[in-house]
């Protein structure tokens, strides 16, 4: 029987839409908009989304920085906030408590906070500002949530910047795309056996491989990195030969790609291709094209199909992932 997790991947198409509908009220409600320097702040993969926020916003013309909670909390003195004029707390049920600890530890150094999160929560009152974006998920990995925050978050960076939003309606059409290759999604991966997974990307898709190998370990329970693409040449691609599949996330494929991923099937790995551009990879999945910032967001439920049918494939049930809760807490 199918479960939660896929019914709530599914949902990103409506949760995309729902967002936009949501951070538009939101922004002419408030006439919020972004100051220059904006620190964003996350657990696991709220802290990836964190990083794609601070990359959208620095690219923005703002000045974005990403640093997980735990570390805002222990290691305060690597991070002494003096430039940041925002922070922005992101934490799908809002109840993580480094992400509350974070909200209290702000507050008395009175630098201003914004919560996103998808209910009222501990988090939402703790926050000077909070962003709602209504997108409830039953399951433990967090799959459209992740989307939804991201597409909001993005629209008010845009806005803040650049005076021009994000197209909500043509960003759901293309993610409803990359659904509707979910069943060639589930007999590639059916079809091609490794035990080991490492996603490579480059710019903002270097936190996307972070997201895909969390998704991976957390559905799967399979063992799996993410590096900046060419770093993983130095030295850990000795991690790399029979058994792994070699994820390479990128639109726009160079000579340099390909050189590479000739080394690493040399290695004897496997070489999968996410992008606009197959080149020469032994697996290629196509997604459609959409401007450099929206990327992220057709990638997402790509990945999290991925791990889910890796999941299913190992006789794992991807809504019970071992060890893990939906709230981590102290
Ligand atoms: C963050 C998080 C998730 C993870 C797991 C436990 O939650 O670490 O990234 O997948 O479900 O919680 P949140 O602060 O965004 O609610």
């Amino acid at each position: 029987m199918e479960g939660k997790t896929i019914y709530e991947i599914r949902r990103t198409p409506e949760a995309v839409v729902e967002a936009g509908r949501v951070v538009g009220r939101y922004l002419s409600n408030r006439g919020f908009s972004l100051p220059l320097n904006v620190t964003y702040t996350g657990c696991g993969s709220s802290h990836f989304l964190s990083q794609l926020l601070a990359m959208a916003t620095t690219r923005a013309g703002g000045k974005g920085e990403a640093v997980p909670c735990s570390e805002l909390l222990l290691e305060r003195i690597y991070h002494p906030l003096d430039e940041t004029q925002l922070i922005v707390i992101t934490s799908r049920s809002g109840e993580t408590t480094e992400a509350i600890e974070v909200a209290e530890m702000v507050r008395n150094l009175g630098v201003s906070t914004m919560g996103v999160m998808a209910h009222e929560s501990p988090l939402s009152k703790k926050t000077d500002t909070a962003l709602i974006v209504p997108a409830h998920e039953e399951s433990i990995v967090m799959t459209h949530s992740f989307t939804a925050f991201y597409t909001a978050l993005l629209d008010v960076i845009e806005r803040s910047y650049l005076e021009e939003g994000i197209n909500f309606r043509s960003l759901r059409s293309a993610v409803m795309e990359v659904l509707k290759e979910e069943k060639l999604i589930k007999e590639t991966i059916n079809e091609t056996d490794f035990n080991s997974a490492i996603y490579l990307g480059s710019g903002m898709l270097y936190p996307v491989a972070l997201e895909a190998s969390l998704k991976m370990k957390e559905m799967a329970i399979l063992w799996s990195e993410a590096h900046p693409t060419f770093e993983f040449r130095h030295g850990f691609k000795v991690m790399a030969g029979n058994g792994t599949l070699v994820v390479m996330l990128t639109t726009k494929p160079t000579e340099r790609h390909e050189r590479f991923m000739r080394e690493l099937q040399g290695q004897g790995a496997k070489v999968m291709g996410i992008g606009y551009e197959d080149f020469g990879t032994d697996l290629f999945l196509r997604i459609p094209e959409v401007s450099e910032i929206e990327v992220p967001a057709v990638y997402l439920p790509l990945i999290q199909l991925i791990a889910y049918y890796k999941a299913v494939k190992r006789g794992l049930n991807p809504d019970k992932p071992r060890f893990l809760s939906k709230v981590v807490r102290w």
